[in-house]
């Protein structure tokens, strides 16, 4: 019996360890920010800071965290009037943490306190201001939060399918008349002495992806796709504007919605455009075994009149695969004999002036041998390779590279 206990104590000791990763962020309100626009404009924000001193960024810093660990973000208020909050959109969060006015905390001019929860299921959710919540979010509170799988697998979710690279884009617009006309001290409704304005009918001329217009978007790596034929590439698409999004790709990029609001789809639907409602994520997976050029394009729809009312454009790259296997032999490369045991000769067309470098990869993609070779003939000797197939490539200083195959036996 004794030895039962201590078993179930190791148990339970393990288990406790396993379960205390905890992740820390930080996040600053201010209402004294400001985002300089495609068009070299600027508009008044209210947002989400890392650090004292810094202007908010749109959307808010990205709070990323593995499905199971322990989320403790700290919240400090430092903006001259307005209360604020921040609500867990989508996550599974206790009343006292989820940053709803009538349930949660709110924090007045210079409080601070820790919102805590627990990452429960991979995916993506938004996290924005609820005080006064339709004029703190247009103004720029909010960001997303990405929970990935358990020990940050490569998977879309815990045991979910793979993919070899990630991208996360918030949607949402500004009416640069709400930013402009809002006071640094509106406060909320709820609160005595609250001053009253008018909001302006919402006529928004800035379409965002993560933040940015036009050619703003074409020079953010983290929002413009690049990618190699055949590689999966997992995008997670968020909005948190006033406008529907309709998201269309091209039809190489054989899209399949895998996920929506953190949770898996009960079955993928493949489809090359997507609807995304204010406040709605989905999951995504790409992939094209062509090479491609071309843009994902994002459309902001008004609700009211169903009508597309601008169009952003996402550039998309993929690339040829850098697979050994599947570079070209752009000159001579002689291998012999071939198959061969310890010993073989290798021979290419040499060019003037240029150094070479010899490199020998297993069909596992693992380097095997280098070696920097200075003419254009030559004999390898002396060194036991196991057998078996090898790519050999011979990379020139000019850029220019042979490659060959070599069997040992
Ligand atoms: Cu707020």
């Amino acid at each position: 019996m004794k030895k039962f206990i201590i078993i179930y104590i190791l148990l339970i000791g393990t288990f406790v360890v396993k379960a205390q990763v905890k992740k820390n962020f930080t996040l600053i309100m201010r209402t004294t920010g400001y985002i300089v626009l495609y068009d070299g404009d600027t508009a008044k924000t209210f947002g989400f800071a890392t650090k004292l001193s810094q202007n908010p960024p749109i959307p808010g810093p990205l709070i990323e965290v593995n499905e199971g660990d322990s989320v403790f973000v700290l919240a400090k208020n430092i903006s001259q009037g307005p209360p604020h909050t921040i609500h867990w959109h989508g996550l599974d969060v206790d009343q006292a943490n989820d940053g709803t006015p009538a349930t949660s905390f709110e924090l007045k001019h210079m409080e601070e306190a820790t919102y805590k929860f627990k990452a429960t299921h991979a995916g993506t959710y938004i996290y924005h201001c609820h005080m006064g919540d339709v004029v703190h979010v247009q103004m720029g509170m909010y960001g997303l939060v990405v929970v990935k799988a358990a020990n940050a697998a490569k998977t879309a979710w815990t045991g979910g399918p793979n993919y070899d690279s990630e991208y996360a884009w918030l949607n949402s617009e500004i009416d640069k008349k709400w930013h402009d006309s809002i006071p640094e001290t509106d406060h909320d409704s709820t609160q005595k002495g609250h001053e009253i304005f008018m909001i302006p009918k919402y006529n928004p001329t800035y379409f965002l992806v993560n933040g940015k217009s036009k050619q703003q978007i074409k020079a953010d790596s983290l929002t413009c796709i690049k990618s190699e034929q055949n590689k999966t590439i997992y995008l997670r698409v968020g909005n948190i504007g006033n406008m529907q999004n309709r998201i269309t790709f091209p039809s190489k990029l054989n899209a399949k919605i895998i996920d929506s609001d953190g949770r898996p789809l009960p079955t993928v639907f493949s489809s090359d455009s997507i609807w995304v409602s204010p406040g709605e994520r989905y999951g995504v997976l790409l992939q094209s075994s062509d090479i491609l050029d071309d843009s994902i394009s994002v459309e902001y729809i008004n609700m009211n009149t169903h009508k597309s009312v601008a169009t952003e454009w996402v550039p998309v790259t993929i690339t040829k695969t850098n697979s050994i296997a599947e570079i070209n032999v752009y000159n001579n490369l002689q291998i012999f004999p071939n198959p061969a045991k310890d010993n073989f000769y290798i021979h290419f067309n040499e060019q003037k002036n240029i150094k070479y470098n010899l490199t020998m990869y297993n069909t596992s993609g693992i380097l095997c041998f280098e070696k920097q070779l200075v003419h254009n003939a030559f004999e390898i000797a002396g060194i036991s390779f196991s057998k078996g197939l090898y790519f050999v490539v011979i990379t020139g200083s000019d850029g220019g590279q042979y490659s060959g195959k070599l069997l040992v036996d």
